[in-house]
C-alpha cells in the first residue's frame, strides 16, 4: 500500500481544505458551547456478534419537518434527533448560501481524546444521494483524517485543525473510504461538524 503526505492543496478529487474557515477564538468558544450544551449519545454497534458503544460521542440535528425521512443510525440503533440550536442553524444557513445547498441534518462528533476515533467508511448512504455535498468543520484539538482510494488503496494524510472545514462532494464517497484514526497520545478533545443533506425515501 503506497503513502502519501497530501500537501492541502493536492488532495484527492471531491475533498477541498480550508484551514482557517473560523478564527481561532471562534473555533475555541464554539467547542466549550457545544461540548456543554448538546445532548451527546453513545450508539453501540454490533459488527461479528459483538455488540459496543461506539468509540466517540454523538449528537444528530434536523429539521423537524423533515424528521419522517431524516434518520441516522448504526446496526441496530437510531439516534435520537435534536432541534437545531441557533449558532448550529446560523453556521447552516451561511453554509447553504456558500455551497447552494439545502443542508438539513447535522451530525456532530465527540472524540475525547486521542482514543476515540472513527474506523474507515463511506458516507455512501442511499438517503445521502447519489454525489453528497458534505461539509465538515472542525474544533479543538488537531487530528489527522485519512483518505483512502477504494481500488488503488492508496492513503492521503490531511491534518485537520481547529476552524478548518473540509468540503467532501462529487465522487469522494464513492471512489473513497476515510477514517478518523486513534491517537492515544493526544489527551486533548475535538468536535467535528458534518452538514449533511438527506432526502426523504
Ligand atoms: O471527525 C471527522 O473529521 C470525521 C467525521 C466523519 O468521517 C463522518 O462524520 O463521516
Amino acid at each position: 500500500m503506497q503513502r502519501q503526505k497530501a500537501n492541502p492543496h493536492m488532495l484527492p478529487n471531491g475533498f477541498y481544505y480550508q484551514a482557517k474557515a473560523l478564527s481561532a477564538q471562534k473555533s475555541l468558544d464554539l467547542f466549550y458551547y457545544l461540548r456543554d450544551s448538546l445532548t451527546w449519545q453513545q450508539p453501540k454497534t454490533t459488527v461479528f456478534g459483538k455488540t459496543n458503544p461506539i468509540p466517540r460521542m454523538q449528537c444528530f440535528i434536523a429539521d423537524a419537518d423533515a424528521d419522517a425521512g431524516v434518520r441516522y443510525g448504526y446496526s441496530g440503533s437510531t439516534l435520537n434527533v435534536e432541534p437545531w440550536p441557533d449558532v448550529l442553524d446560523a453556521m447552516r444557513l451561511r453554509l447553504n448560501k456558500q455551497f447552494d445547498v439545502g443542508f438539513n441534518a447535522l451530525l456532530v462528533n465527540l472524540y475525547r481524546d486521542g482514543n476515540d476515533c472513527m474506523g474507515w467508511h463511506a458516507d455512501d448512504e442511499a438517503e445521502l444521494g447519489h454525489e453528497p455535498i458534505i461539509v465538515s468543520i472542525s474544533l479543538g484539538a488537531e487530528r489527522v483524517f485519512k483518505i483512502k482510494h477504494k481500488v488503488t488503496k492508496e492513503v492521503t494524510s490531511l491534518t485537520l485543525h481547529s476552524g478548518s472545514c473540509l468540503v467532501m462532494n462529487g465522487l469522494s464517497q464513492q471512489q473513497y473510504l476515510h477514517a478518523l484514526p486513534k491517537q492515544t497520545r493526544l489527551a486533548h478533545p475535538r468536535i467535528n461538524l458534518t452538514f449533511r443533506t438527506i432526502f426523504q425515501k
